[in-house]
C-alpha cells in the first residue's frame, strides 16, 4: 500500500485525517513515524501559501505523496481575525484554552447576531510528479458567549453550528466530520488522492 503523509504536527488534525481519508488505499503516517522533524516557519500570506509549503517540504524529506492543510477561524466582526494567525493568535506556545479566552475576551459586548464566523481550511497535496493541488472548504457558525463541549480541539468549543444549536466540541467526531471545513475539502482531497494511484 502506497504511504501518505499527513504533514501537521497537530494531533487533533491528525485524528481526523485518519477518518476523513479512510479507505482510499493508502497507508497513513506521520512526521514523527518518518522521523522528520521539519521546522517551517509559516511565512505566507494566504491559507493556500501555507499549505503549499508544509506540504512542498515534507514531500521533499520523505519522498512520500504529502499533505497539509493550512485553516483558521475567521471572526465577522474582528475583520476576520484570526484567520491564518489562528494557531498563534495568543502567542506561540498558547493553549487551546487560552487561545479560546482571548478569542471571547475580544467579543465582549458584541452581540449574538453580529458573531458570526467561518472555519476554512485548505489541504495541499503534492504526488510523486512534485505538483501541488490545492483543496478548499469552509463551514459557517456563531462565536458562543462560553466554551462547551469537549471533543475536537482549537476553537471548537466555541465554533456553534446554527443548525444544531452546538457547538463543534459538543459534536462526535462522525458528525464534525460530515460537515466541517475539513471534511469538506477532504471530499475534494479524496478526489485527488483516488487520481495520483491510477
Ligand atoms: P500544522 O501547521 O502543524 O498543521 P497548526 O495547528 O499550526 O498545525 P495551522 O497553522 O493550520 O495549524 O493553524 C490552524 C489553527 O486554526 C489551529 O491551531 C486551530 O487553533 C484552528 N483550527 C483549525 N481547524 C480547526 C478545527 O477544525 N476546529 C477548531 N479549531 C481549528
Amino acid at each position: 500500500m502506497p504511504k501518505l503523509l499527513l504533514a501537521t504536527s497537530n494531533p487533533g488534525k491528525i485524528r481526523e485525517y485518519r477518518l476523513l481519508l479512510d479507505g482510499l488505499g493508502y497507508l497513513i503516517t506521520t512526521p514523527p513515524e518518518e522521523g522528520i522533524a521539519e521546522v517551517i516557519a509559516e511565512s505566507g500570506s494566504t491559507y493556500e501559501q501555507n499549505a503549499q509549503l508544509k506540504a512542498v517540504v515534507y514531500a521533499r524529506s520523505s519522498r512520500l505523496t504529502t499533505l497539509a492543510d493550512d485553516s483558521g477561524l475567521e471572526v465577522d466582526a474582528l475583520n476576520g481575525e484570526p484567520g491564518i494567525q489562528s494557531a498563534r493568535f495568543a502567542g506561540e506556545a498558547a493553549t487551546d484554552t487560552e487561545k479560546v479566552s482571548l478569542l471571547l475576551a475580544k467579543l465582549q459586548g458584541v452581540p449574538w447576531e453580529r458573531r458570526t464566523a467561518c472555519f476554512k481550511c485548505v489541504i495541499a497535496i503534492v504526488g510523486p510528479r512534485g505538483r501541488a493541488e490545492i483543496c478548499r472548504g469552509e463551514c459557517h457558525g456563531m462565536i458562543a458567549f462560553e466554551p462547551k463541549g469537549k471533543n475536537g480541539f482549537g476553537y471548537d468549543p466555541i465554533f456553534v453550528l446554527p443548525e444544531t444549536g452546538k457547538t463543534m466540541a459538543e459534536l462526535p467526531a462522525e458528525i464534525k466530520n460530515q460537515i466541517s471545513h475539513r471534511a469538506r475539502a477532504s471530499q475534494k482531497a479524496r478526489q485527488v488522492l483516488q487520481q495520483l494511484r491510477i
